[in-house]
């Protein structure tokens, strides 16, 4: 039960919160800083600036207190580990919460909570919180500084390893406040590892490397916009700028305001004749996002460069532009899984962490660097594992933790486009939905138009895999990868799509066109069909010169040098129009990769209806509509 500040014993001391770099111009951020200082009470408020002396010095304030592992300077540069307590790696989304006023605009996917009943418990955990801690102020913006698309975000913190992983995610200091200047919007998010220093007594007590809390809250309120999270240091948890803001409370906003805000990665594509593409793509956690993000094209004449690899906000283009939807990568870095990439599946990623990473729950090795599985073939004789215990080769531990994480600023990555941090965003030719299937889903295909097109995104679903839990081979839905993303009701999200599809074209704006691709599918010896990694290039490539076509007027499936097909599913490449050559692949494998079975269509048909239904009367009619159309087409009506 919340206990009221004045009734608290140790509340004599209320922190003051200091003036922030260029003066106390918000009101209303000063009062709302004051407000979570006072119900906190940390010894200290401190706004951050941005700057790299800042930085490193709450870099070297985490060495000596043993939150992190400076790595050997002269192997890895600038780079320290974290090891997170034990029970700290992962998102919790059984305590993630939405808390709309209706609990329907939460919908059946989302924990929903009371907004006033939440907001009491948390007064109750959030309550001297800080006690014994430096409570810091984070300003913070998403995508560039002042850009038509960017928004800002403040956030309160108690952990300088958020601060110092802010930094690197964001644009964060004080040019935000700058940019916020007297009344502008922002975000409040309030963040709290749940471990004060000062007990009810007055005692203190030291503290651990990583502190947290066995019960935590993500608590989103969308209609207020604002966010409180309890009890983690973990970046899905903690960083609040990214699944928190900028893809919950984002895809709200987005909603009201005719945006969006999606899970996908953002890239650029050059053919030989030198004509950029801008492609997104939603794929759920562990389809690969980072690797595609950063694909070294094997196809010749071809360029790939990264401008995001797991948040896109697309907006349609104002006054003085063409109109088009425009996508920005809100965030300045990568926050991605260490173990499985190595030089051969992403070579980008390992150059871009030579220097300057923080690296949370990898191996240690003897010689001050670090060690994840799949870095190279061959572990190292000894490692100090994810845990900080000793680790030899076959001990049957894995040294990193398998959510172990690199947090390293975008610029440093050799694939990085120079219009990743453009303003106005990249126009988007081109949408791409996928998930991880071993059966059923072909390499690709292309939406026939973009009701279609909404449809293949609400229709994203995962294999489960005998790692996670649930039977083997049934289908975890994940549409448009936002399963635990999503601040509102799902069915209203496939609505908002179809919305914006109708508002861009009612005004003669192209839209994008949307493919769903899958890089998973097995044959029947269970072997992947598909070498992936690099050779997605081959398909991004069937994919945009179909663009090409239906920009130049030329019918995607028309005409002798057609593309494409048409099957039950959609478009799939016509025979030779996707270069299957060199791969080794024998003519049955290249066939399984684009076969359909209508029965198990059928089947997998009355799964999505199933899956629909939970959705009730919001569920747009448009997705029953083409729920039947596939059905026709296959011949089961
Ligand atoms: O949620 S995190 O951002 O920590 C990682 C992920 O699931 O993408
Ligand atoms: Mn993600």
């Amino acid at each position: 039960p919340f206990l009221a500040p004045a009734t608290r014993p140790w509340s004599t001391r209320r922190a003051a919160v200091p003036t922030p770099p260029g003066g106390a111009r918000h009101a209303r951020l000063m009062a709302w800083v004051r407000t979570i200082a006072t119900l906190t009470e940390p010894d200290e408020v401190v706004w951050v600036d941005g700057s790299a002396t800042q930085r490193q010095g709450l870099l070297d304030q985490m060495v000596r207190s043993g939150t992190l592992v400076a790595l050997d300077p002269v192997l890895r540069p600038g780079s320290y580990l974290a090891r997170s307590h034990p029970d700290d790696v992962a998102r919790v989304e059984d305590r993630t919460f939405i808390c709309s006023v209706d609990p329907q605009d939460a919908g059946p996917t989302n924990n929903w909570r009371d907004p006033s009943v939440m907001r009491a418990e948390l007064e109750g955990v959030f309550a001297g919180s800080m006690r014994g801690r430096t409570m810091y102020v984070v300003p913070f913006s998403m995508g560039p500084l002042g850009g038509p698309i960017s928004q800002i975000g403040v956030q309160v913190t108690d952990s300088p390893y958020v601060v110092v992983s802010m930094t690197t995610m964001t644009r964060a200091g004080t040019g935000v406040l700058d940019l916020l200047g007297t009344d502008g919007r922002f975000v409040p998010a309030v963040h709290s590892v749940g471990m004060p220093l000062v007990d009810a007594d007055g005692d203190r007590r030291t503290d651990v490397p990583w502190p947290c809390h066995p019960t935590k809250y993500i608590a989103h309120f969308p209609e207020s916009r604002e966010i409180w999270s309890f009890g983690s240091g973990y970046g899905g948890n903690a960083l609040l700028g990214k699944k928190c803001f900028a893809l919950r409370i984002a895809s709200v906003m987005a909603r009201d305001e005719g945006w969006l805000a999606e899970h996908m990665l953002v890239l650029r594509v050059t053919s030989p004749e030198g004509r950029p593409f801008h492609v997104v793509a939603a794929f759920p956690s562990a389809c690969g996002k980072t690797n595609l993000a950063m694909l070294q094209p094997t196809v010749p004449g071809w360029t790939v460069e990264t401008i995001g690899d797991d948040i896109a906000w697309l907006r349609p283009g104002g006054p003085g532009t063409d109109g088009r939807l425009r996508a920005i990568n809100p965030e300045a870095g990568f926050f991605g899984v260490a173990p499985g990439t190595g030089p051969a599946t992403n070579p980008a990623a390992i150059a871009t962490l030579t220097h300057d990473v923080i690296f949370t729950n990898v191996a240690l090795t003897d010689d001050g660097d670090v060690w994840w599985e799949g870095l190279t073939d061959e572990p190292p004789a000894h490692l100090t594992d994810w845990r900080g215990e000793s680790w030899t080769p076959g001990c049957g531990r894995p040294a990193a933790h398998p959510n172990s994480r690199f947090t390293v600023a975008a610029e440093q990555c050799p694939t990085i486009a120079d219009s990743w941090d453009s303003p106005e965003g990249v126009p988007v030719d081109a949408i791409l939905f996928g998930g991880r299937r071993a059966t059923n889903v072909p390499l690709v295909l292309q939406a026939r138009d973009w009701a279609h097109g909404v449809f293949l995104g609400a229709t994203v679903a995962s294999e489960q895999t005998a790692a996670a839990e649930g039977p083997v081979g049934v289908l975890r839905r994940d549409p448009f990868a936002m399963l635990p993303f999503c601040g509102y009701n799902m069915a209203d999200h496939w609505a908002h799509w179809l919305r914006l599809g109708d508002t861009l074209s009612g005004r003669g704006v192209p839209l994008p066109a949307v493919f769903g691709v899958n890089w998973f599918r097995k044959g029947a010896d269970g072997r992947y069909l598909w070498p992936g990694f690099g050779e997605n290039s081959r398909v991004l490539v069937w994919a945009l010169r179909q663009v090409e076509a239906a920009a130049t007027g030329g019918s995607a499936t028309g005409g002798s040098a057609a593309l494409a097909v048409e099957s039950p599913l959609g478009l799939l490449p016509a025979p030779g129009a996707l270069d299957l050559g060199g791969l080794g692949l024998t003519e049955e494998d290249a066939a399984a990769l684009f076969a359909i079975d209508p029965a198990a269509w059928v089947e997998e048909c009355g799964q999505t209806e199933e899956f629909f239904a939970r959705f009730g009367e919001r569920l747009p009619t448009e997705l029953a509509e083409q729920l039947a159309g596939l059905r026709d087409r296959l011949g089961a009506r």
